[in-house]
């Protein structure tokens, strides 16, 4: 079970985050009640949420996601393998040790963002994207088997972070798209097919038995609701345009 969430603000920068999704630019104002609501879907799924100020200065910064990992043992400051990003690990570091002692980091020539990190219990399988290589990987695999976890490599090519195409929602049950529902390590877990058409939905969220998709995907709804799960639905179309997803919003623990 999670018990807290930080999230930032969108910033009105935000319009110059990195993005090959060629939908248009996010509106700033429709960003900012989708945040609300989102925000508000944490609460709801009992998360104790943190809201860090906009930094207008790093465009992506609303993807708490990928500066920090955060465990039950320890947090890991991460080292963003997009340039533009590299600053935001120093904005959220103060906020990850308020709620750790433990805090580990990842350095240079290793790069690692967390969207590419799928925590499975005690283990957690890493893309090794083009934001995240083998020596970030390698760093990171050390650092989680320093605290009695484990981790293991993905290769991957088809879409940005490993979860932009996967998403755990605990009980053995993965949603996937795309090139993860043959990969051979995770065929041990109830793959859930999400069809191409409805690949942004992918990247859905399970909080505390409740599971949060992308507002749109229907038959997405109906096969998480099929198997049991309470689903609530919130709309990050303007996050949508920037790459980003459901779970790059909020820093889950
Ligand atoms: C980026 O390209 O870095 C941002 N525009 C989107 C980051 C999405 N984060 C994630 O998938 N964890």
């Amino acid at each position: 079970m999670f018990k807290y969430a930080i999230v930032r603000k969108p910033s009105r920068s935000m319009i110059e985050g990195i993005s090959e999704a060629e939908l248009g630019l996010p509106n700033y104002d429709n960003a900012i009640k989708q945040h609300d609501d989102y925000i508000e879907a944490l609460k709801e799924c009992g998360l104790e949420v943190t809201e860090l100020p906009a930094v207008e200065e790093y465009p992506d910064s609303c993807f708490v996601e990928d500066p920090a990992l955060m465990t039950p043992h320890c947090a890991i400051l991460t080292n963003p393998g997009a340039e533009s990003r590299r600053g935001e690990v120093a904005h959220i570091a103060d906020a990850v040790r308020k709620f750790y002692d433990n805090v580990e980091e990842i350095k240079s020539p290793g790069f690692v963002e967390a969207g590419d990190i799928m925590m499975v219990g005690d283990h957690y399988y890493i893309g090794l994207s083009e934001r995240t290589n083998q020596e970030g990987a390698d760093q990171m695999i050390a650092i989680l088997e320093k605290y009695g976890m484990s981790g293991s490599v993905v290769e991957m090519s088809e879409v940005l972070h490993l979860k932009t195409g996967l998403g755990y929602l605990e009980d053995n049950n993965l949603v996937a798209c795309g090139e993860f529902l043959t990969k051979p390590e995770f065929q041990k877990h109830n793959i859930m097919e999400i069809d191409q058409k409805d690949s942004y939905s992918a990247n859905s969220v399970w909080i505390n038995g409740t599971v949060l998709v992308p507002k749109g995907f229907e038959s997405t709804v109906d096969l998480i609701k099929n198997k049991g799960y309470k689903v609530r639905e919130v709309d990050v179309s303007e996050y949508q345009k920037l790459d980003g997803g459901l779970s790059c919003l909020s820093l889950r623990f």
